[in-house]
C-alpha cells in the first residue's frame, strides 16, 4: 500500500486521518442548515458532515477533515471510495452509452454482469439473472419469480431481518421503528419466524433450525410458502452469525418441500466476508442470490441470481424497469469483478478480520460491556449488553460513534436494539489506517464512558 492515494484528475489525497475543525465544522453545519429547509426530516444523517471527496478508506469533508470510513456507504464500497479502475470504466461507459433501457435495446455489459454473478454464486448449475436499481428492489424480484415459480404466495423471514423500504420489504423487516412505523397498510403473506442468535437463545443450530421450521409448519404450513429469504450473516440486525448447521438445516427443509431458498446477501455479499457470497461459509447454495450494495463499486446497481427454471419462470415483460442494469453501473460492476480477481481482494477481507478481530477480542477484556465479538472478514461486530442484567447497552454505540467522529473515525451501530457497533471498512483499508482507528475506537469507549 502507497501513502498518497491518487484518484484520477485531482490532487492526491493523503491517506490518513486529519481532524482541522470541530466536527460538523462551519461549512457543514451552514449545509446542514440549508438541507433542513429542502430535504425531507423523514431522511437522516448518522453524521451530517459534508463529504467532498473520499478515495480509498478516507472520506474528506468540506472542512478539510479526513475520516477513516469504517464504514463504506453501508458496505457498498467495498473496494474502495473512487476506485481507479471503477472510475476509469463508469467514466468510459458515461462518455459511450449512459442509457438505452435493456427492455427496449440491450448492450453487452448487463450480459457481462449476469455472466460474472452466474460464475461467482454458489452453485454449478445453469443461473440466469434480473438486474435492477437497488437492494429492496431485488428482493422485490425474488419473492416475485418465486411466487410465480411455485405458485404459492407465502413468504417467509426471520426475526431481526432487514430487507429495504418499498412495501413489501417494510412487511418482511423485523424493527417497525424506524422503517415501517405508520407507513402501513402493508403487503400481506409474509410470515416472520424466530433466527438463531446464539448470544441470546444459546440454542445449537439443529435446535434453532428445528424452532423456525416448527413454527413456520405450524403458523402457515411448508406447502403455502413460496420462499425463504435470509440474510446469511444479518446485517442490520447487528452481523448476527447463526449457529453452526441453522442455514444448511433450513435450506434442506426448503428443497424438501419445493420452498425456494433466497439468501439476501446485499450486505453481506460481494467479497466482504472473504468469500464472493457469505453463503458460502455456511456451505449454502441458495436457489436465489440476492446482490447489490458492493457490486458496482458505488453506482446503484442489484441483482437477481439462481436457478436457470426458477428466474424462467417470470413470463417475457414480466421483469425490468427503466434504470435497471444501467450501463454505466454494469461497467462499474465488470471492473469490481476485475479488481476482486486480478488484485487477490477476497485475501484483504481475511487480512482486516486478523487484525481487527484480536484488537476487539482485546478491547472486550477492558470493556466488560462487550459481549461478543462476531462476523467474517471485513464484517466484524461488538455487541454491548449490561454484563450484570445482560440487557442491550442501547444508549451506548451512538455515543462511541460520536466521540470516534470527533477523533476523525466514521463508525456505524446497528441491531435491533441499537446496541451493536459495526465495522465493515473498505478492503482497501490498509493496516496503519485500520491500526489508527483501532486506537481511536480505544479512546472513544472510554470517552463515552463504556
Ligand atoms: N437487504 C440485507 O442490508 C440495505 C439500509 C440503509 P437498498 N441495508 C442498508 C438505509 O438506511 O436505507 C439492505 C440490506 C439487506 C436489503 C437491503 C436494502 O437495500 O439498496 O437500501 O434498497
Amino acid at each position: 500500500m502507497t501513502d498518497t492515494l491518487t484518484p484520477p484528475t485531482v490532487a492526491p489525497l493523503a491517506s490518513e486521518r486529519r481532524v482541522v475543525t470541530a466536527i460538523p465544522g462551519p461549512r457543514s453545519i451552514a449545509l446542514q442548515e440549508r438541507r433542513r429547509q429542502v430535504v425531507s426530516d423523514g431522511v437522516s444523517s448518522a453524521l451530517p458532515v459534508f463529504i467532498e471527496r473520499a478515495h480509498g478508506a478516507i472520506l474528506v469533508d468540506v472542512d478539510g477533515n479526513q475520516f477513516i470510513d469504517l464504514g463504506a456507504g453501508i458496505g457498498v464500497t467495498t473496494i474502495g471510495h473512487t476506485d481507479d479502475a471503477v472510475v476509469a470504466a463508469a467514466g468510459a461507459q458515461l462518455a459511450d452509452v449512459t442509457h438505452t433501457l435493456f427492455t427496449i435495446t440491450p448492450y453487452e455489459e448487463y450480459v457481462r454482469v449476469a455472466e460474472l454473478l452466474a460464475e461467482h454464486t454458489p452453485g454449478d448449475f445453469a443461473k440466469k439473472t434480473v438486474l435492477v436499481n437497488s437492494g429492496a428492489e431485488a428482493v422485490e424480484n425474488g419473492v416475485k419469480i418465486a411466487r410465480k415459480y411455485t405458485g404459492r404466495a407465502g413468504v417467509a423471514v426471520l426475526e431481526h431481518a432487514y430487507h429495504g423500504r418499498t412495501n413489501l420489504t417494510m412487511a418482511m423487516n423485523f424493527k417497525a421503528m424506524p422503517y415501517a412505523l405508520g407507513f402501513g397498510p402493508f403487503a400481506g403473506d409474509v410470515y416472520r419466524a424466530p433466527n438463531s442468535y446464539p448470544l441470546h437463545d444459546g440454542l445449537t443450530g439443529e435446535a434453532a433450525a428445528k424452532r423456525t421450521i416448527d413454527y413456520l409448519e405450524k403458523t402457515v404450513g411448508a406447502s403455502d410458502l413460496a420462499c425463504l429469504v435470509v440474510e446469511p450473516i444479518q446485517g442490520e440486525g447487528g452481523f448476527i452469525v447463526p449457529a453452526d448447521g441453522y442455514l444448511p438445516a433450513l435450506q434442506e427443509w426448503c428443497t424438501a418441500n419445493g420452498i425456494v431458498f433466497i439468501a439476501d446477501e446485499i450486505q453481506s455479499g460481494m467479497a466482504r466476508t472473504g468469500a464472493y457470497f457469505a453463503s458460502e461459509h455456511f456451505g449454502l447454495v441458495p436457489d436465489l442470490v440476492l446482490s447489490a450494495k458492493g457490486i458496482a463499486g458505488g453506482l446503484p446497481l442489484a441483482g437477481v441470481t439462481g436457478r436457470a427454471e426458477i428466474m424462467d419462470a417470470a413470463q417475457p415483460g414480466g421483469l425490468g424497469g427503466t434504470f435497471g442494469g444501467n450501463p454505466v453501473a454494469c461497467a462499474a460492476a465488470v471492473a469490481v469483478f476485475e479488481r476482486i480477481e486480478s488484485d487477490g481482494l477476497l485475501a484483504e477481507a481475511a487480512r482486516i478480520e486478523a487484525r481487527l478481530r484480536p484488537a476487539l477480542e482485546g478491547l472486550r477484556k477492558r470493556f466488560p460491556v462487550i459481549a461478543e465479538v462476531r462476523g467474517i472478514g471485513a464484517m466484524i461486530a461488538v455487541e454491548l449488553l449490561d454484563p450484570a442484567t445482560h440487557e442491550p447497552r442501547a444508549d451506548l454505540p451512538a455515543r462511541i460513534a460520536a466521540e470516534a467522529a470527533q477523533r476523525g473515525v466514521l463508525v456505524l451501530t446497528a441491531g435491533t436494539y441499537g446496541n451493536v457497533l459495526r465495522f465493515l471498512p473498505s478492503l482497501a483499508l490498509d493496516d496503519a489506517l485500520l491500526d489508527d482507528a483501532l486506537e481511536v475506537l480505544t479512546e472513544s469507549f472510554a470517552a463515552a464512558g463504556a
